[in-house]
């Protein structure tokens, strides 16, 4: 099946934030950020901004009615700084003005005195400064210190990870207006509808039930929009709750840029001891998370990064500990993966290491330690249907690993200025917020009289093909065409307490909501045709719209059995719950039960470096995905592809560059490159693993929105491989990304 979304968006006929029709009066904000990343504010002047003409309002924090707060997890980020600011870009005031030139003209003309301090960007200083946003946690398995002893090889290092701008098409906005009685509709390009309902509450102290906010689709999120929309949908309320005026919000690409955190750069230290036989006995590793200027997601996603530590690997003896540090960047966030690529990446790094000290093959090393059924992770979750070894041995035989050695080896002999190069990279990632309360959701089924079905649950379209698959749980729940089925927009007032559409499970949350949902007004329908057809419900079930009475046509059609129903006053909607069975977290111990399932897969990728210039070509990447039974395997090779390339940018091209002041230098799409079709891979071939899928999977078709994107840590290694076949002084270094920069001064070093 198509994505339901696909011709709305060759037409441009879906409908983003920025669609919705202004009402009459609109006003527009423009946010004036912090100019240094770490000072006092000595003073603000507006006269000369509010002395242009249409300007409105300027709102500061003393504006605020309510709490000027919007941390989610850790209370410690004002919605507008106060008297001190944390980071460059961080909002100090709001203009609100007649149009959107007007108010960016008026943000130019405010001027604000700040007394400077020094800031801190690099986490390791932070942490030494004893600059920590929380205290640091510690997952461990079996006993590391006793273990050194039995090591044939112990090998130690180091990596430094990239951050990752998330670069959505659609920045962030939100549009408020007042309805009555101080009553307020919010449109916001959000992941989380309900933080932002939760977010503008507090802000204007008023109770939840006067906000009601309203997502139509977003254009691209990657968790920039999890959390971090919720201070902009609240700015935008705000000032519409003060004026009593429409207020619309919309970033410009540099502000986003500047104001927004990132994915968080990590670094980190490792050790790995290795058996004689390659078996990896212990494995420890500090990791120091730069968390910017607040907390926002970072204690969650620490968590994730403790839990996806080991990658796809059976590791007895494990310690793992992460620090989350303050530094002066903003805030940094939730994106695609959510702090497991940066734990991976050093799983990874700590075995290629080990591989090139032992001078074995990696993959020997990679494929004696994967994950086998009952394998302890370091949280006590054991390892079931765990399908690590099958997808790299799938790979290994599938694309033929030999010949590719082989070829690459040819190539490279027959080739002095350039230089081929592959990696793999298996993948176990976990499926399940971490955070066990949020794993739940909730849909809301209507039938309407002449058959049609209207679905709300609290699933945001962001671009993924959540729509599409929530049509298809419908329909195949309810035995109806798709087209039967219209999947409304995500709304407060009719899906509440939802949690963000992330964490890979919007589909399987809120696609088993639905089909509980469908399930209770199929049962109810089935009795109507039971009492119709004058015999016993169990032998109805519907099918392609028509009532089948034991398996044959009843002569009742879809559209008559509902209408009946509805004369004879039975209900046709339905609140349908799913809450994930199973899972626990016990955090005293750090162990449990917090996944529902992992996704499994492996994946090889080859690039050509011209050792001349630096620069490299992806040349292949091919895939062996674990999907369970996908309801729609179009939908999930385009996430395959899209989390494949921008895995790949993460590792390779996309450099965030602040200077030593917090100076986002890296503000503007000419100075931090994203991946283009040019760039993309030549080749993305993905072959499905052939499961059953897993029970807890909406209908047996795994989650796939995150886990493919840490396929694109195996373009690191393949860079550095082809890097290490040019110049045999070649130590391998574990720093992304690795730009053309780095891989010219890695080509011509030396002695490491
Ligand atoms: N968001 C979240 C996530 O709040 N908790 C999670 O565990 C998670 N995992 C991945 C992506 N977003
Ligand atoms: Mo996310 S990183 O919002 O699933």
């Amino acid at each position: 099946m198509k994505n339901i979304d696909s011709i709305g968006h060759v037409t441009g006929k879906s409908i983003y934030l920025d669609d919705i029709p202004n009402q009459q009066g609109t006003l527009h904000a423009a946010i004036l950020g912090s100019a240094i990343a770490h000072g006092k504010i000595k003073n603000i002047n507006v006269d000369e901004a509010l002395k242009l003409n249409d300007v409105v309002k300027i709102i500061l924090y003393t504006d605020i009615p309510g709490d000027n707060q919007i941390g989610g997890i850790i209370e410690d980020e004002p919605l507008l700084a106060e008297n001190e600011v944390h980071y460059q870009g961080q909002p100090i005031a709001i203009v609100i003005a007649e149009t959107e030139r007007i108010a960016h003209k008026a943000v130019k003309l405010i001027k604000v005195d700040f007394e400077e301090f020094s800031a801190v960007v690099d986490p390791r200083e932070a942490k030494q400064k004893g600059l920590l946003l929380f205290p640091p946690r510690t997952f461990k398995l079996g006993n590391t210190d006793e273990t050194w002893k039995d090591c044939a090889h112990i090998v130690e290092g180091s990596v430094e990870i990239g951050g990752q701008e998330h670069m959505y098409i659609e920045t962030q906005g939100a549009y408020a207006y007042p309805i009555e009685n101080g009553y307020i509709k919010v449109h916001s390009s959000t992941q989380g509808p309900t933080a932002v309902q939760k977010t503008i509450a507090r802000v204007l102290g008023l109770p939840m039930h006067q906000i009601e906010v309203d997502v139509v689709r977003l254009g691209g999120a990657f968790g920039g929009k999890e959390d971090q929309a919720s201070g902009f949908a609240a700015m935008a309320a705000l000032a519409s709750y003060l004026l009593n005026k429409p207020v619309k919000l919309t970033l410009p690409r540099h502000d986003d840029m500047r104001m927004t955190g990132k994915r968080h750069p990590y670094s980190g230290d490792f050790k790995i001891g290795l058996s004689t036989d390659l078996k990896i006995l212990a494995f420890e590793t500090d990791l120091y998370q730069n968390g910017g200027a607040a907390s926002d997601l970072s204690p969650a996603i620490l968590e994730r990064t403790l839990f996806h530590s080991t990658g796809s690997y059976y590791i007895p003896n494990t310690r793992v500990t992460v620090y989350s540090c303050k530094t002066n960047l903003p805030p940094n966030t939730a994106f695609r993966g959510f702090g497991a690529p940066q734990g991976m990446f050093a799983i990874e790094s700590a075995i290629a290491k080990a591989a090139e000290t032992i001078n074995v093959k990696v993959i020997d090393i990679q494929q004696k330690n994967l994950l086998a059924e009952n394998d302890e992770f370091q949280y006590g979750q054991k390892a079931e249907n765990a399908n690590a070894q099958e997808c790299f041995q799938l790979v290994k035989e599938k694309f033929n690993i030999e010949s590719i050695t082989k070829e690459i080896n040819l190539f490279n002999q027959n080739n002095r200025y350039t230089k081929k190069g592959y990696a793999v990279m298996p993948l176990c990632f976990g499926i399940s917020f971490t955070n066990t309360s949020m794993n739940q959701a909730r849909a809301l089924v209507h039938i309407y009289q002449d058959g049609s079905v209207s679905v709300s649950t609290a699933a945001i379209e962001m671009g993924q093909g959540v729509n599409t698959k929530l049509a298809q749980v419908a329909s195949m729940v309810l035995g109806i065409d798709t087209n039967k089925v219209k999947i409304h927009s995500t709304n407060t007032s009719r899906v509440a307490n939802t949690s963000p559409t992330a964490a890979s499970s919007g589909a399987d949350l809120n696609g088993n909501a639905l089909r509980i949902a469908a399930n209770a007004l199929l049962n109810r329908l089935k009795e109507v045709a039971a009492g119709m057809l004058k015999c016993d419900a169990k032998s109805i079930s519907i099918n392609n719209e028509e009532v089948l009475q034991n398996g044959k046509p009843s002569g009742i059609s879809w559209k008559k059995l509902v209408l009946t129903a509805h004369l004879q006053r039975v209900c046709l909607s339905e609140n349908g719950h799913y809450a994930t069975p199973v899972i626990y977290f016990d955090k005293t111990k750090e162990k449990g039960h917090p996944f529902a399932y992992h996704v499994y897969g492996t994946g090889i990728i080859t690039t050509t470096v011209d050792c001349i210039r630096g620069t490299y070509k992806i040349d292949d990447v091919l895939i062996v995905h674990d999907f369970g039974k996908s309801i729609n395997l179009t939908i999930d090779q385009g996430q395959i592809e899209g989390a494949v390339v921008q895995g790949i940018g993460w590792t390779t091209m996309e450099e965030l560059a602040f200077d030593k002041n917090g100076r986002l230098l890296s503000n503007s799409l000419s100075t931090y490159k994203v991946p283009d079709i040019h760039f993309a891979p030549n080749t993305i071939k993905c072959i499905p693993l052939e499961t059953e899928g897993h029970e807890l999977a909406v209908m047996r078709s795994k989650a796939i929105g995150e886990p493919p994107f840490m396929y694109g840590i195996a373009a690191y290694f393949a860079i550095q491989n082809a890097i290490k076949a040019y110049n045999p002084n070649h130590k391998l270094k574990f720093d992304t990304p690795i730009t053309p920069e780095k891989v010219l001064l890695q080509l011509y070093e030396k002695e490491d």
